[in-house]
């Protein structure tokens, strides 16, 4: 089986031809359709992120079931999947609240499997995988919990993206931050994840997006998703900006980018009682001061989304009955499609600001 590998922090991903195992109880065999290309691969790329080489990077994508492990499953062969990233062990506090994307219930590194061994090798040393899943490969073996099974009319592409941008963007707003009707929202950067909090922010009814880029052409992007006003945050000053537009600041702000600068963006640009939310996931080293002194007189309040605070088993579906029934557009986010040999391309071209979001797509 062919799949793109880091072997090593800071070298482009080689395509070698791996070992996958067989699934054990509880585990599925899915010959992968499509997988989105997302900063935060790009981020163990690096070496931003701590990792464990060599690895199987990639974590928004859509396949169909090819064969399930031993034992009773929730899915059937031929289903169409797409990944979720985060486990979902259904005892540990989280998982049993409803907010399983923090599901603490497995000892084991998220680069590997539940059990801490791997469903990957090549010449018999273990090849590990991102988030449990590792979807840059022809064939993925994963546990049946990081598997959301979907209608079958949705093109691949879509279902792929709503595995990480989709349900990252648009979960932030609707059930991270719960923005309600009416209200006025701030959108720092307008990437995959950037692009789909201003759509989810247009889905939910609010009066007034801003959106923030460095990029003219994501901007314009911005504009075609459901923005009301654009800031240019390369020459335009972008807390004066937005209270000038709103009158004083937002009700909402989310950053979906993760500096220093952007947090402090969302916090100074959110109106006295306004809620600030990153998104984004940032560097490790990051550091932000806030000035608590006058988030406490101003009574704001700055929180985080990860993955969008969904559901996956109940969100999922949810996005794509949303894009079937035109309520949301996901075709116009997907600029580029790749093949699984021209992965490195696909970096370049997210870091340079071409894409709203690339693509891989098998055959
Ligand atoms: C990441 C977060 C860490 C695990 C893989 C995916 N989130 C989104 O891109
Ligand atoms: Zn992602």
């Amino acid at each position: 089986m062919k799949a793109a590998v880091l072997t090593e922090v800071n070298k482009p991903l080689q395509i070698l031809d791996v070992d996958v195992d067989p699934p054990k109880a509880g585990e599925a065999r899915v010959k992968m359709k499509a997988t989105g290309i997302c900063m935060s691969d790009w981020h163990i790329m690096t070496g931003d992120w701590p990792t464990r080489c060599p690895i199987v990077l990639g974590h928004e994508a859509a396949g169909i079931v090819t064969e399930l492990g031993p034992g009773p499953s929730h899915l059937s062969v031929g289903d169409h999947v797409i990944f979720s990233f985060t486990s979902h062990c259904g005892h540990c506090r989280y998982c049993n609240s409803g907010r399983s994307v923090l599901c603490n219930g497995y000892k084991a590194p998220g680069f590997m499997m539940n059990d801490g061994t791997t469903r990957m090798s090549f010449k018999a040393e273990p090849v590990y995988q991102m988030g449990r899943i590792g979807t840059f490969r022809e064939e993925v073996v994963c546990s049946t919990e990081n598997l959301i099974s979907i209608r079958k009319d949705v093109p691949w592409t879509v279902a792929a993206i709503i595995g990480c941008s989709v349900a990252t963007g648009i979960g932030a707003v609707t059930r991270g931050a719960k923005v309600p009707s009416g209200a006025s929202v701030l959108v720092v950067g307008c990437g995959g994840v950037g692009l789909n909090i201003v759509q989810g922010a247009r889905l939910v009814g609010a009066r007034t997006v801003v959106a923030v880029d460095l990029l003219d052409n994501k901007l314009e992007y911005a504009k075609a998703f459901g923005a009301t006003h654009t800031i240019n945050g390369k020459t335009e000053k972008v807390v004066e900006q937005v209270r000038a537009i709103t009158g004083g600041g937002v009700d909402y702000a989310f950053d979906a980018i993760g500096t220093e600068a952007t947090v402090l963006q969302i916090v100074d640009a959110v109106a006295a009682g306004g809620v600030a939310t990153m998104v984004g996931i940032p560097s490790m080293t990051t550091r932000a001061a806030i000035s608590p002194f006058s988030m406490v007189f101003q009574e704001k309040t700055l929180g985080a989304s990860f993955y969008g605070s969904v559901q996956p088993d109940i969100d999922f579906p949810i996005f794509a009955d949303l894009y079937m029934g035109k309520k949301i557009n996901l075709d116009a986010l997907i600029s580029r499609t790749f093949k699984l040999e021209e992965i490195n391309e696909g970096f370049e071209q997210l870091r340079t600001g071409g894409v709203a979001r690339g693509v891989i797509v098998f055959d």
